[in-house]
């Protein structure tokens, strides 16, 4: 295969299709199945699945397939299609180099869901190898991608090669979720039509709404003249997820706050990029494919840095919002600027932010502020926001005495590490208010990881799966106590980032100078690794990596199993996860 292989007879974007959905006629169905059998097919991650699914319900009008190579440049450069169409990111399907091995210019490939059920079928008219750094500077801008959240996702998961091609549907990704509110654009549509609304005010979301967030909207909606339609983007609904129906309950409730028949609430099932500008304009031409004939957008609009809390931005003010108005006209759709809205206390009520005058008292409750609150089961005042948002909220962000944690004990062998945890184990048990696991370096690789070896590749595997273990164990409010060696920093950062998502993360250093560590040698292990007789052996022949900022750190060379326990729950109980 070479790196660009194009047949010229499939034209990208034809003579446009205005057809509601892609999806085939099931005499067609019946073809693309039973051809199916011969042709590759892919399962689809998260990410994929949701352009998918926004391709096939023409969210992605006027898209009828995967960008070529051609207009894949014109967007990076223009933010347009090669017929000029408006089109800022670009739309591509990303697969591994054994996957592009296989396939040519001309074949059809089975695009399935998680669980193998085939969905759309691509017939593949282009294969390259994208410039990922260009592209992500091209989408993100000029930031480091370490830092950048969204370029870092862009980076993690994104596979080499790229498929172009028109794409035939044959189901509509399955959600079990919210079905009532998962309208196509073609439904929404209608649905305003039949209610009569002309004028529809479309309202990204991506976060929980208060109340000064429903006076800014209706604000917007009065001067636009306008209905509103609440279009939170949520391109995942993993189970593992728990935010996810917590933020859907908070944005039906936050709906039915508006006086009846002005507001209309329906998913995106889109991923948010935290593109800035380019990702505003992406979604204001979504929008327009909803329906909606004008689009409230923020000064600070998709930025990943948007935060009351926070001055910096990774763009600059306004940009999100002068760049849709440059195309509103193009696009057809009206951009709305979201004015900051504050509450002030002698007014007992909210003010724009321009109307504020000097000597007024404005109170500002930040993001960081309420879930501390929450955390610590303190009060939120009632101006803030509405109770029944209030008490979905404290769901997810249960006080800390009632959430689950992990206790990462990581470091040398015969630094006790495996002493310490069943210290904790039997004092946990006593309390009798978490289940407990105990899922120690020695036992885990006895079962969970058996097959694997010490190579840093299969030692970050060992550790990630225990992680993963342990995030599950966090999530349903249990105490997951681990014990691996752990020597390398990528998997024990990759750990705290998917746990402290669910609940508590305490990293324990075992700092047990490795002389004394040696010197006990209780199973013999140093005196074997010196003699040669273990290859690869943490500390004598391969490295280990100690964490750079542990929540705990503990030389067990000076106290007694018993005395490292005790710091590790007087730890816990600073931080309120014990009662
Ligand atoms: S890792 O690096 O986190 O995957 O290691 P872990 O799963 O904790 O396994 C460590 C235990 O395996 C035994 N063992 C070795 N350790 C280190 N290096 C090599 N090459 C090795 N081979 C076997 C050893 O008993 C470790 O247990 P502890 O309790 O740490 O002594």
């Amino acid at each position: 295969m070479t790196s660009s292989q194009i047949l010229h007879e499939f034209i990208q974007i034809p003579a446009t299709d205005y057809s509601d959905t892609l999806l085939v006629h099931f005499r067609r169905v019946e073809k693309l199945k039973s051809d199916a059998f011969t042709c590759h097919g892919i399962d689809l991650n998260q990410r994929q699945l949701s352009e998918l699914e926004l391709l096939l319900n023409r969210a992605f009008f006027p898209l009828t397939g995967y960008l070529n190579r051609e207009n894949y440049e014109n967007v990076l450069e223009k933010m347009r299609l090669t017929n000029h169409t408006v089109w800022p990111v670009p739309v591509c399907l990303d697969v591994d180099e054994a996957m592009a091995s296989v396939l040519s210019v001309g074949d059809r490939l089975a695009l399935n869901d998680a669980e193998g059920f085939m969905l759309a079928v691509l017939t593949i008219s282009e294969i390259w190898q994208p410039d990922l750094e260009r592209e992500a500077r091209c989408v993100y801008g000029t930031h480091n991608s370490a830092a950048h959240p969204g370029v870092r996702t862009f980076f993690s998961g994104r596979k080499p090669w790229y498929l172009a091609g028109n794409v035939e549907g044959i189901l509509l990704p399955i959600h079990y979720d919210f079905k009532t509110i998962r309208l196509t654009p073609s439904e929404t549509h209608r649905k305003f039509h039949q209610n009569g609304w002309r004028h529809v005010l479309g309202v990204h979301c991506d976060n929980f709404l208060h109340r000064v967030d429903r006076e800014a909207i209706l604000r917007a909606a009065r001067e636009a003249g306008a209905h509103i339609f609440l279009h939170p983007m949520i391109g995942s609904d993993e189970p593992s997820d728990i935010n996810h129906y917590t933020l859907v309950k908070c944005w039906q409730h936050f709906a039915r706050r508006f006086p009846s028949n002005i507001t209309n609430l329906g998913l995106c099932p889109k991923i948010v990029l935290g593109a800035g500008p380019r990702e505003a304009l992406w979604q204001a031409v979504i929008k327009k494919n909803y329906g909606c004939s004008h689009f409230l957008v923020l000064d600070d609009h998709c930025d990943p840095l948007s935060n009351p809390d926070n001055s910096e931005r990774y763009y600059p003010r306004h940009a999100a919002q002068d760049l849709v108005r440059e195309h509103e006209e193009e696009i057809e759709i009206k951009m709305v600027p979201f004015t900051r809205m504050e509450y002030v206390e002698e007014k007992a009520g909210f003010l724009p932010v321009p109307e504020i005058e000097d000597g007024m008292n404005t109170v500002v409750f930040s993001g960081t502020e309420l879930r501390r609150r929450l955390e610590s089961d303190l009060p939120v005042p009632d101006w803030f926001s509405y109770p029944e948002i209030i008490s979905e909220l404290k769901y997810t962000y249960r006080p800390r005495s009632r959430q689950g944690f992990t206790i990462f004990i990581t470091g040398l062998s015969g630094a006790g590490k495996s002493t310490l945890a069943r210290v904790l184990l039997v004092r946990f048990l006593e309390m009798r208010n978490r289940p407990v696991t105990l899922l120690d370096g020695d036992i885990v690789r006895k079962n969970l990881s058996s097959e694997l070896s010490f190579t840093r590749e299969h030692r970050n595997l060992n550790v990630t799966r225990i992680g993963f273990v342990a995030g599950e164990i966090t999530k349903n409010g249990g105490i997951a106590i681990c014990a691996p060696i752990a020597p390398f920093e990528e998997s024990r950062r990759a750990n705290r980032e998917l746990i402290s998502r669910y609940g508590g993360y305490i990293e324990v250093y075992m700092s047990t100078p490795q002389e004394i560590c040696e010197q006990r040698d209780r199973k013999g292990l140093y005196v074997r690794a010196r003699a040669g007789k273990i290859k690869g052996f943490t500390g004598v022949s391969d490295p280990y990596i100690p964490p750079a900022l542990p929540d705990i750190s503990l030389n067990t060379t000076e106290i007694t199993p018993d005395e490292a326990a005790q710091e590790v729950l007087l730890f816990l109980e600073e931080k309120g996860y014990l009662t």
